[in-house]
């Protein structure tokens, strides 16, 4: 059943309806979804679930890789790894999405049963995720940060690839979606916005700075995370955290879901690339997502995340140097 917008104010699971070349506000969503208190998620993330976050009892070194979905997650979570094992990743048997599970579609059991000091992945925009309200409860978030439009291209290859979203539409449709926020986790401005202006002990991190400055990047991270850090975890972690090498490691390149993918799709370690939107968005829709950019969020953040105001052209996210062999997409 397609349901109109009407569905934003729904909870629970919306079927999509068929793609068309464009989609504006009031059109049925194309893409099937769970709406919990009005943002759509990806139908593994239940209504019920997103309701007993807020009660989650967070402990003092909990730490959240919070993320809007394809800004780096994975990446970050096998950088985490390595700092964690001193550079040396692949002497724990875990993949990644056992080590820092995706808070949202655990079990609370299975939560409350890590070992601390336990660090999980969270795509929850700020006001649903889970916080401590006692001194003593306080958690930290690492936040990070992608460019808006290399984030819409990335998600639509996911959409593509993910048979669960039934998504059949093409680029035109899906890059409408992320501009009005239809798509999985709701709009990537409030969603930033969210963590940018929140008041808890967040490290916000950019997957351009990463790319261009891991070395000083890698050092933040440990930091923040109270882990060891020297020239030899950082030269480690740079290696073991690169595209290349993590394209190959069946415990971070995410090939454990590939039972949820179509056949044939685009593998998940698609490109990895800084500037990838140029091959996909047209001017007007570029210069459309820099309207919203420049409206939903503020200068400052975007002068802080980019170290100068990217809203007009993102002339600062330049296509990088990167000489990882190319996929189709
Ligand atoms: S998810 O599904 O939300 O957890 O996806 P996420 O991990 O956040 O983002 C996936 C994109 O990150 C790219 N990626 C990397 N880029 C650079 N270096 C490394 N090591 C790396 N690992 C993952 C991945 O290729 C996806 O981006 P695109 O642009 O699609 O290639």
């Amino acid at each position: 059943m397609a349901v109109a917008n009407s569905y934003v104010i729904l909870n629970g699971k919306v079927e999509g309806c068929k793609s068309k070349t464009s989609w504006s506000p009031g059109d049925p969503l194309p893409w099937t979804a769970n709406i919990c208190q009005g943002v759509p998620f990806n139908i593994a993330i239940k209504y019920e679930r997103c309701k007993e976050i807020p009660d989650f009892k967070t402990k003092a070194d909990d730490v959240f890789i919070v993320t809007y979905p394809k800004s780096g997650t994975t990446w970050m979570q096998q950088i985490v790894k390595c700092l964690q094992t001193k550079g040396y990743p692949e002497t724990v048997e875990k993949t990644v999405g056992e080590l820092n599970p995706w808070f949202e579609e655990m079990e609370q059991k299975d939560a409350d049963a890590m070992t601390s000091p336990r660090i999980f992945k969270s795509h929850s925009p700020y006001h649903m995720a889970a916080k401590g309200n006692t001194p003593d409860s306080k958690c930290k978030y690492l936040h990070v940060v992608r460019n808006p439009k290399d984030v819409c291209v990335s998600q639509y290859y996911h959409y593509k690839g993910f048979w669960e979203y039934e998504y059949t539409g093409e680029f035109p449709e899906f890059c409408d979606l992320f501009i009005h926020g239809q798509v999985e986790c709701g709009s990537w401005f409030d969603f930033v916005m969210s963590w940018y202006t929140c008041s808890e002990e967040v490290l916000h991190i950019t997957y351009e700075d990463l790319k261009a400055r891991p070395a000083e990047v890698i050092p933040k991270v440990a930091n923040f995370l109270g882990l060891e850090c020297n020239d030899t975890i950082v030269g480690l972690t740079i290696e073991k955290s690169s595209f290349s090498k993590m394209k190959t490691d069946a415990k971070s390149n995410m090939t454990w879901m590939n039972d949820l993918r179509h056949a044939g799709a685009v593998p998940f370690m698609r490109k990895g690339k800084v500037g990838d939107w140029r091959g996909h968005f047209t001017e007007e829709q570029s210069q459309r997502l820099d309207a919203v950019f420049q409206e939903k969020s503020s200068a400052e953040m975007r002068i802080a995340f980019w170290g100068k105001d990217i809203a007009q052209t993102l002339e600062a996210v330049q296509g990088d140097a990167d000489q990882e062999s190319e996929s189709p997409s």
